[in-house]
């Protein structure tokens, strides 16, 4: 008895510092329900800077596949994605990651596809060697303008 209190303790110190330990707020993640044909799927989130340093985002990891960071620009009347190092969240701000803008992008899936209805664990890597893992569902959206263009020109 005592012995699991002793350990639950341990727990919950555990899952506190883990909190004090990522000050920014992740909402909305989603993932895009894909063809289980698809070479790649996007990764959305909100990421909201509560601290007053800024913070950078400079890898996303998952057991599913490799995960880039995107961006998506608009070059020669084309909206393309790129991939880029590190995404800035100034102190105080937040950044979406949406259609049409950036995103995390998965690939070389070692389960295939994640489906519809699939928890994704993906693990948010910071420039300071925080890591800070999200469980993301895939669901399925309605396609938006911005989201079919932004899918139909991905390079990969
Ligand atoms: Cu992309």
């Amino acid at each position: 008895m005592k012995c699991k209190l002793l350990l639950a303790s341990a727990l919950v110190s555990v899952l506190i510092g883990t909190v004090q330990a990522a000050p920014l707020v992740v909402s909305e993640p989603w993932i895009r329900a894909m063809p289980s044909t698809s070479r790649v799927i996007p990764i959305f989130f909100k990421l909201h800077n509560k601290s007053v340093e800024d913070r950078a985002l400079v890898a996303i990891k998952s057991s599913r596949g490799d995960v880039a960071i995107h961006e998506t620009v608009a070059a020669d009347g084309m909206m393309k994605m790129q991939p880029i190092e590190v995404l800035t969240i100034s102190a105080g701000q937040h950044v979406m990651l949406k259609p049409g803008g950036y995103h995390g992008m998965m690939s070389h899936f070692t389960e295939g596809v994640p489906q519809e209805g699939d928890l994704v664990l993906v693990t948010l890597v910071y420039a300071n060697g925080e890591e800070q893992d999200v469980h993301i569902e895939v669901v399925r959206k309605m396609n938006t303008g911005m989201a079919m263009s932004s899918l139909a020109t991905h390079g990969s």
